[in-house]
């Protein structure tokens, strides 16, 4: 019953904005647009919602997972040619640095992002400072664990996500340690069970997401960072040490695409650059594959249909 609905909302959405590109298609080059996939869902959903509306002005897409930091050159070089999310807090390097070999900027979302540790509510009722970093680690204690005592636990992101909390961890000289997860449904899953019993635990986390919908809690503030934080050791809290600082808390979001989409598909380039998702819009993405457990094919066409008028103005 609700994939027959679904799949009649997603016929519904792409009849609709059907006819707007066809005429300027068929002057493009046939070759299948590739879309790079991430490991989280928004990303999944959102890519999904740009292969879709791709195929109904008559493109062929294919959709490749890539690895959030080595995408970057993949995307330069051609092999891959769009990248829907580009989180400054994990990938503004990589990015840049693909921008100055020739890679696209396609522009910059409307949302504002924050990717950084995070804390339930609840902790700050036995650590009323944990919303900062040094009142947090005066708390490391109730966060240790078996695998961590007598350090408490950073429930850390996959590897691939391009963070070195361990190297933040000592440059702050926190008494933690970082243990990573293998994938995001790992992070959900022990802030679930951590929630249910309100025990201490902090995690990484990122805005938006699908979790403000479901969990109160707030991020915890470090350092801002600048390019000093990186570079010169005697920036920041610690005289010593490089990294001695956040994620920025207020980021950007970004678009890349390869340098060789505006010539071989005109149309497309133009409909990339236009496209623009607030936060509500990405977590909403999150949460209908997250919470309402929907795949992120049909989560797309769920949220294309929804957002009809939104999606037309990005077409014409
Ligand atoms: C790139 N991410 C949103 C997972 O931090």
């Amino acid at each position: 019953m609700k994939t027959k609905y679904i799949l009649t909302a997603a016929a519904f959405a792409l009849s609709s904005v059907c006819f707007t590109g066809v005429a300027f298609a068929e002057a493009e080059s046939d070759e299948p647009i590739i879309i790079v996939q991430n490991n989280w869902t928004s990303q999944l959903v959102l890519s999904n919602v740009v292969g879709q509306l791709l195929e109904s002005q008559g493109y062929t897409v294919e959709y490749v997972p890539s690895d959030s930091q080595l995408q970057f050159s993949a995307i330069t070089n051609g092999d891959m040619h769009f990248q829907i999310e580009v989180w400054e807090g994990s990938m503004k390097t990589a990015f840049e640095n693909a921008v100055e070999d020739g890679m696209i900027d396609a522009g910059t979302h409307e949302a504002v992002t924050r990717e950084e540790w995070w804390i339930p509510n609840y902790v700050l009722d036995v650590c009323p400072e944990a919303g900062n970093w040094e009142g947090l680690n005066a708390c490391a204690d109730i966060f240790k664990t078996a695998e961590t005592a007598p350090m408490g636990r950073f429930v850390g992101p996959p590897a691939d996500w391009g963070k070195n909390y361990a190297g933040r961890i000592e440059a702050l000289q926190m008494d933690f340690i970082a243990i990573n997860v293998g994938q995001a449904a790992t992070l959900w899953a022990e802030l679930q069970s951590a929630y249910d019993r309100e025990e201490p635990i902090v995690l990484f986390n990122w805005t938006p997401n699908f979790i403000e919908s479901k969990f109160e809690g707030i991020f915890v503030d470090f350092p801002e960072p600048e390019a000093a934080c990186f570079e010169d050791p005697s920036w920041g809290p610690n005289p010593d040490a490089v990294d001695d600082c956040g994620a920025p808390s207020s980021a950007w979001l970004k678009k890349a695409m390869w340098s060789g989409v505006a010539e071989e598909w005109p149309g497309a380039a133009q409909i990339m650059t236009n496209i623009d998702f607030n936060n509500a819009q990405i977590a909403r993405a999150a949460l209908l594959v997250d919470v309402d457990g929907m795949e992120p094919e049909d989560a797309a066409a769920l949220w294309i249909e929804e957002n009809q008028e939104l999606v037309t103005a990005w077409l014409n």
